[in-house]
């Protein structure tokens, strides 16, 4: 018997990126319900060679479903996840109403899995952010054999990390720049077509942005407290994939071709990194791929154990949705949840 469950935000980038894994993954459900806001009641979307109808969210019943992947924004998610849990449903959410919760565990499975036993306390399990996640990937192989002290992160993020109105917005400005119409701005605070936006979220009192506080935060609380991490987050016209400039400070020796020899077993992480013209890899290639990629591994040489590199994934996949879906299957290999009809 397999288990019932439920996408909350089913017609969003992530949720439709959650349908898709599910189905290629093969995960043992039984059954998948599509939810979203009453606006898009009784539309439909795809999962597999199949469509599902979509259900509102604001009345649905959970009490015979075993996870809820949410990824319907923050202020849904604080809204329902409580009621949801209280309904004995496991939610992983993909919003950062929960993260920074001392009773709610923040999952990378590559990263720090035996966390994962404190769900029970609210039936709330964390996603990070997508910037936090394929960072952690690639930092964890390397903090585990020289210990990082400190680490300097530039991020180049993908429209979509901004909802299917972020894709909408690049698109419709790209357009009207070729055709010569008039660029309105929305999503974005100015025109993202041609150009890059050094702001992502609102602004805090320190002057950095609520992105740039995410990628310390979540960092600490997946990896290290004790590691410093600083962040200029930025947006870029590009569709699909985060990209980062990350310089690693180490408390040990690091040359790079240890590193390289490391993340290339390390778990979840794909080495791209030849010394030549294209022999890296650009956000445009990860799309719709399930790696981390890290290319341009290199010393530097201004600090007694540093090390340069690029990292790139897919945002709607590591960063988001493929994440989402590795919890629920380490729930499932664990043993932590059993699916209620077979517990009945
Ligand atoms: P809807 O399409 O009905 O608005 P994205 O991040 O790509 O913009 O997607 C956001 C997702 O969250 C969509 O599926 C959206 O559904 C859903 N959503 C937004 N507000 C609500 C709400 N109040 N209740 C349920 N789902 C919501
Ligand atoms: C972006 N990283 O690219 C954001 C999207 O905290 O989950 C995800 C925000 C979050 O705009």
């Amino acid at each position: 018997m397999g288990f019932k469950i439920a996408i909350a935000g089913a017609t969003g980038n992530v949720g439709r990126e959650m349908l898709n894994i599910l189905a290629e993954r093969g995960f043992p459900a039984d059954e998948v319900v599509a939810l979203a806001s009453a606006r898009s009641q009784g539309t439909e979307v795809s999962f597999g060679d199949r469509t599902l109808k979509v259900q509102n969210l604001e009345n649905y019943d959970f009490s015979d479903t075993d996870i809820c992947l949410m990824s319907a924004g923050g202020t849904v998610s604080q809204k329902y996840s409580p009621k949801i849990g209280a309904q004995g449903c496991v939610v992983i959410d993909n919003s950062s109403a929960w993260r920074y919760d001392a009773e709610v565990p923040l999952i990378v499975p590559e990263v720090n899995p035996d966390a994962i036993a404190q769900f029970s306390r609210k039936n709330i399990i964390a996603n990070p952010n997508c910037s936090t996640a394929q960072l952690v990937v690639a930092l964890k192989p390397l903090h585990d054999r020289a210990t990082i002290k400190r680490v300097v992160v530039s991020t180049y993020q993908s429209v979509s990390g901004a909802g299917k109105e972020g894709m909408d917005e690049l698109f419709q400005q790209t357009r009207a720049v070729f055709v010569a119409d008039p660029v309105e701005s929305k999503k974005f605070t100015k025109r993202i077509a041609f150009n890059v936006i050094p702001h992502i979220d609102s602004f805090m009192e320190d002057g950095y942005t609520k992105e740039e506080w995410k990628v310390l935060a979540e960092t600490k609380k997946m990896l290290d407290p004790k590691i410093k991490v600083t962040c200029t987050a930025v947006r870029v016209p590009v569709f699909i994939g985060h990209s980062e400039s990350v310089n690693i400070e180490f408390e040990n020796e690091i040359t790079a071709d240890e590193a390289r020899e490391i993340l290339r077993e390390a778990p979840g992480c794909q080495v791209i990194d030849k010394h030549e013209n294209g022999g890296y890899i650009t956000p445009y290639e990860s799309a719709g791929e399930d790696a981390t990629y890290i290319s341009r591994i290199r010393e530097d040489a201004t600090v007694e154990n540093g090390l340069n590199m690029w990292v790139v994934s897919d945002n709607l996949r590591k960063g988001a949705a493929l994440n989402a879906i590795q919890i629920a299957e380490l729930l499932v290999a664990r043993g932590l949840i059993k699916a209620k009809k077979q517990a009945a």
